[in-house]
Formats: structure tokens, C-alpha cells, sequence
């Protein structure tokens, strides 16, 4: 079997998402999301112009050759740029592998480990009132597990909080938004909202929070400690990890479980995170941490330390991340949860799937492949429309992390 053309779709159906689609010459063609907010054409050239290239002709049957080829062959390593593009093309062939097998990617992979995969909604409000009223719609809808985010009186506009409650899209079109940020509202604000809903919905659901990269090791070791009452399945992104050394900081005064990676594309990122026991959850996606050929050597390595995986599922990546993500965590051994951003009706039609949501869980199909499908005649009534990420300024207008 040969791989004989190699695409890139890129459609808006109210948000951008790059697909790759990978033809052999026996009919059989598999699909791979490669979309980096924000950063989507940059995506596209390597792929189309450094990629594709290198693939025609080749076994598609040979993931892991291939895979090395794009990564050690490059001689540049790692970056998001790179490892998107190697994860699109990567979630591809396993899509090929599946189908040629007749078997769903979890079948490839080892098998099940579970039946069902445990996801956390995102609920969030302007205030703490309509965040409680957000948390309690999840809870009708079945989810044992919620991601609570407030609006901070005094914060105009924050990670998070969105009009559109059921579809939270963090980008806006046009050049990026300029968000006003201040730490001290937040600290001072965050656990009065998990005060109030552990006092009206007690300790039956699990309860998550994401503080986007915003604080010191300090801050995020009080914060954790101030949150510690409330029991948090996770408290997510507490400092730019960049530095892994700044979690030791961190670990040492707080026992609120932390949840770190969805912006790691390597192993190399959490190789100390997890080597020093300093993070409970690995957040890494197939798509950004280069396909699942490299993400299951991230878990891998996970699991000898203890860490679980909370893979990262919003809105900005496509239905085919969520597909093979959840062939990934039905076979993952030390699965934790998984996070589930809704796609909206227009996402969900220009990306047919056989995934489905019951009482708190996603099922993957029983599809060959991944089970998730491209229709390209739709998708083409949807062109690329530029968008961009917020940034953050502090008060006083230095730039700041989003
Ligand atoms: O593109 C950036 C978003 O994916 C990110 O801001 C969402 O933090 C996020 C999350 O936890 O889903
Ligand atoms: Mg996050």
C-alpha cells in the first residue's frame, strides 16, 4: 500500500480547523486534525510545504518510521508548529491503520480499559450567582465532573467566561483582543466561588479549575492551599511551565491535585514534572503533542510516576482530536478524565463521527479507525477566516500572560 496525495483542508464553520486527509492507492484514506489556534496557516505551510512532500510514495502502514522521519529527519525538533503538523499527519495513519485492520483505533492500541470515558463540562458565569446557576445546568445534562470559571468583579473580561454558554470559543476574529488582568481580584475571588458551590451542591460532583497560566509559584501554592476545603479534582495551569522547577514551589504547600500541558507538544516538556512527582494530570492532546504515536509514550511515562491523563478537548480542536482522543482513553491505563468542550451543530456536521455522550460519559464509536469523517463539500462553504487569541495587560498596561 502507498500513501498518493496528501491534503489539507482548513474550514470555518463558526471557528477555524485544519484537517488533514491522506489518500493510498487502494481507496482507503484516513483523517488528522492539526489546528493551532490562532496560529492555523502556519500549520498548513508545514504541512503543505515540508511534509507532504516527504510522504508520497511511502507505507502508510509504517506509523512509527514515518513518525520518525518527520521528527528526527527534520533535525529542528519539537514546537507547536512541528508537532501539530506531525500529529495531524500522525492521527491520519492511524485512522488507515484501523480501517485496513476493520477495528476501532482502540482495538490497535491494547484494547479497552473502560467502557465509557469520563468528561468535565465548562461551566462559567459573569458572577458567582450565574457560574452556580452554569454548574447546575451540567448537572442536569448528567456530568459528574464541571470546570467552574467566574467573572472577577473589577476584571472586564477573563479566560473562560463566555456569552455563548454551551460553546466557549476563546479566539476573536480580527488582530487579538487586549484583556485587563489583575492576580490579587482573582486570588481574592476564585475560592469564594468554590465556598458557594460546594455549599449548595455539596461534595458528589467533581469540581475543576483552570487559573491559564496566570500566577507565581507563590501565588499558585496559596491559591492551591485556599482551595483546598473544596476538594478540587484539579486545579489546572497555575504557572507558565515552561520552568518544571517552579512546581516544586508549588507541590510543597498544597495538597489541591494540579493539572498541567494542554500547550506541550514533547515528552521532554513533563519528563520532571513527572520524574519529581509534581503534577497529578498530564493535559497534552494527540494533536499538539505530536499524534499518538508520541502521546502514548508521554502516558507511558506517566503512569510509571502516578500521573493520570486529562487530555485537553475545547472547542478549538475539531471533532477529529476528540475521536481519536477518546479511542486514546478508552485503551489508556491510567486514564484520569477527559476534557469535553461541545462543538457546535455547524462543527458537528462538517465533521460526521460515531461518538456519543450519555450521563457524564463519552463512548467512541465502534467505527474502524477513529470513526470521525470530513465533509468536504461542506467544509469548503466555510473559508479560513483570520482570528486571533486575547493577550492580557496588567493594570498598568504591561503585557501579561492570557
Ligand atoms: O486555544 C486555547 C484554548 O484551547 C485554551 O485557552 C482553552 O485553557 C483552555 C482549556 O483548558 O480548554
Ligand atoms: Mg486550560
Amino acid at each position: 500500500m502507498k500513501i498518493i496525495n496528501c491534503k489539507v483542508i482548513v474550514t470555518c464553520p463558526g471557528r477555524n480547523f485544519v484537517t488533514v486527509k491522506i489518500e493510498t492507492d487502494e481507496g482507503v484514506y484516513g483523517i488528522g486534525d492539526a489546528t493551532l489556534n490562532g496560529r492555523e496557516l502556519a500549520v498548513v505551510s508545514y504541512l503543505e510545504d515540508h511534509l507532504f512532500p516527504c510522504l508520497i510514495g511511502r507505507d502508510p502502514q509504517q506509523i512509527e518510521d514515518i513518525w520518525q522521519y518527520m521528527y528526527r529527519g527534520a533535525y529542528w525538533r519539537r514546537g507547536p508548529v512541528t508537532m501539530a503538523a506531525i500529529g495531524g499527519i500522525d492521527i491520519a495513519l492511524w485512522d488507515i491503520k484501523g480501517k485496513i485492520a476493520g477495528l476501532p483505533l482502540y482495538e490497535l492500541l491494547g484494547g479497552r480499559s473502560r467502557d465509557g470515558v469520563m468528561v468535565y463540562g465548562h461551566a462559567n458565569g459573569v458572577d458567582i450567582e450565574e457560574t452556580v446557576d452554569e454548574v447546575a445546568k451540567y448537572i442536569d445534562l448528567g456530568y459528574k465532573a464541571i470546570r467552574a470559571q467566574s467573572g472577577v468583579p473589577g476584571i472586564p473580561s477573563i479566560y473562560g467566561v463566555t456569552e455563548d454558554k454551551m460553546f466557549y470559543e476563546p479566539a476573536d476574529e480580527g488582530l487579538p483582543a487586549e484583556n485587563v488582568w489583575s492576580t490579587e481580584k482573582y486570588m481574592n475571588h476564585t475560592p469564594k466561588l468554590f465556598e458557594k458551590l460546594r455549599e449548595k451542591f455539596g461534595f458528589e460532583h467533581h469540581l475543576l479549575h483552570d487559573a491559564h497560566h496566570r500566577l507565581t509559584p507563590i501565588q499558585a501554592a496559596r491559591l492551591g492551599k485556599d482551595l483546598e476545603p473544596y476538594r478540587l479534582f484539579w486545579l489546572e495551569d497555575v504557572v507558565p511551565a515552561e520552568n518544571q522547577e517552579n512546581f516544586r514551589w508549588i507541590r510543597q504547600h498544597t495538597t489541591t491535585p494540579l493539572a498541567v500541558g494542554e500547550v506541550f507538544n514533547s515528552i521532554h516538556d513533563c519528563q520532571q514534572l513527572f520524574s519529581e512527582q509534581l503534577i497529578d494530570y498530564i493535559r497534552a492532546t494527540v494533536v499538539h503533542a505530536g499524534g499518538i504515536t508520541h502521546f502514548r509514550r508521554i502516558a507511558n511515562l506517566a503512569d510509571l510516576y502516578n500521573v493520570r491523563t486529562g487530555c485537553h478537548g475545547p472547542t478549538d480542536l475539531s471533532p477529529v482530536c476528540m475521536g481519536a482522543a477518546l479511542h486514546f482513553d478508552t485503551w489508556v491505563p491510567n486514564f484520569g478524565i477527559q476534557e469535553y468542550m461541545r462543538h457546535t451543530e455547524q462543527t458537528d456536521e462538517v465533521f460526521p463521527h460515531d461518538y456519543s455522550f450519555k450521563d457524564g460519559y463519552l463512548y467512541a464509536g465502534s467505527a474502524p479507525g477513529h470513526g470521525v469523517d470530513i465533509d468536504e463539500k461542506l467544509a469548503a462553504r466555510y473559508p479560513y477566516k483570520r482570528a486571533y487569541l486575547p493577550v492580557n495587560r496588567l493594570e498598568d498596561g504591561t503585557l501579561y500572560n492570557w
